[in-house]
C-alpha cells in the first residue's frame, strides 16, 4: 500500500529458478500488496520456487517477454491494483528503488527506469559502451518523435504505471517480444500521459540471459524496437 493506493509488482520469468526466489523476496517491500510471477513455459522450478517465496504464479504459454508482461498486467488490473510496477526475475534491479519511482507517481502517469545513468550500474552489469549508446541513441529518436525528449534507456523493464493509464494502453499493446518495451512508453505519450524517466540501479545479472546475449541479437532488437517507434 503506497498512500491508500493498493500496489502490485509483475515479474515476467522465463526459466529463471537460480535468481528468482531472491528477487521475489528483494521485491516484495513494505508497499507492495501482491508480486505476480508469470510463467512463460518454464522448464525448471521457476514457479515453484516463486511461490515459497511468496508470489502468485500465473502461466503464460504465448511464448515472449511482451506477452508474459500482458498477462501479468491484465492480472493486476483484473485483481483491482492501483499502481503497477512491472521487473525482471534475474536480480539485475532492486526492491529499495521501488520508494523511488513511487515518489513521482502523484504528479505523473508512468515512471520509467533508466540503466544508462553511469554512477547507477554495478561493475560487469550488461550495460556496456555499446549497449549505453545504443539505448541513448533509440530514446533520443522516440522522445523526439513522440514528446519527451530527455529520454535515455528504452529497453529498461524496471518501472511503474497507474491503473487508468494502464486501462488505456492495454488494449494497443501488441508487441510479443523486446519491443514491447518501447512500445508501452509511446503508448502513453500518445495518450497524453505525463511521464518522468529516473536512474535506476543495474546489477550483474543471476542465470542465463535471454535478449541481450549477443551484439548482433542485440542490435537485431534495436531494429525492432525502432520499427515499434516509427509506428511501422
Ligand atoms: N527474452 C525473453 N524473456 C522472457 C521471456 N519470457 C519471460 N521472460 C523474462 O523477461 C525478462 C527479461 O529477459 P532477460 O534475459 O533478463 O533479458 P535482458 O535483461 O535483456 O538480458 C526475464 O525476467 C525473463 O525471464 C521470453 O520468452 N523471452
Ligand atoms: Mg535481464
Amino acid at each position: 500500500m503506497y498512500k491508500g493506493k493498493r500496489v502490485c509488482v509483475v515479474i515476467p520469468a522465463w526459466n529463471e529458478e537460480e535468481p528468482i526466489g531472491h528477487t521475489v523476496k528483494n521485491f516484495l517491500t513494505q508497499e507492495v500488496d501482491e508480486l505476480i510471477v508469470v510463467d512463460n513455459n518454464s522448464t525448471d522450478n521457476t514457479a515453484k520456487v516463486a511461490r515459497r517465496a511468496g508470489a502468485t504464479v500465473v502461466p503464460e504459454p504465448i511464448q515472449g517477454y511482451g506477452a508474459a508482461i500482458r498477462r501479468g498486467l491484465r492480472e493486476a488490473l483484473n485483481r483491482g491494483y492501483d499502481l503497477i510496477i512491472i521487473t525482471e526475475a534475474d536480480q539485475t534491479f532492486l526492491g529499495t528503488d521501488i520508494p523511488n519511482l513511487l515518489e513521482h507517481i502523484d504528479k505523473h502517469h508512468f515512471v520509467v527506469g533508466t540503466r544508462t545513468a553511469t554512477p547507477y550500474l554495478e561493475e560487469g552489469a550488461n550495460m556496456g559502451l555499446f549497449l549505453v549508446v545504443g539505448n541513448i541513441a533509440v530514446a533520443k529518436l522516440l522522445g523526439l518523435l513522440h514528446g519527451y525528449p530527455p529520454l535515455t534507456d528504452v529497453g529498461c523493464t524496471l518501472r511503474l504505471i497507474r491503473r487508468e493509464m494502464l486501462e488505456a494502453i492495454l488494449p494497443e499493446l501488441d508487441a510479443e517480444g523486446a519491443a514491447f518495451s518501447p512500445q508501452m512508453i509511446v503508448k502513453v505519450l500518445q495518450h497524453s500521459g505525463k511521464m518522468k524517466e529516473i536512474p535506476v540501479h543495474y546489477l550483474v545479472r543471476v542465470g542465463e540471459a535471454k535478449i541481450t546475449t549477443s551484439k548482433r541479437k542485440a542490435f537485431g532488437t534495436g531494429l525492432k524496437m525502432i520499427r515499434v517507434i516509427l509506428g511501422l
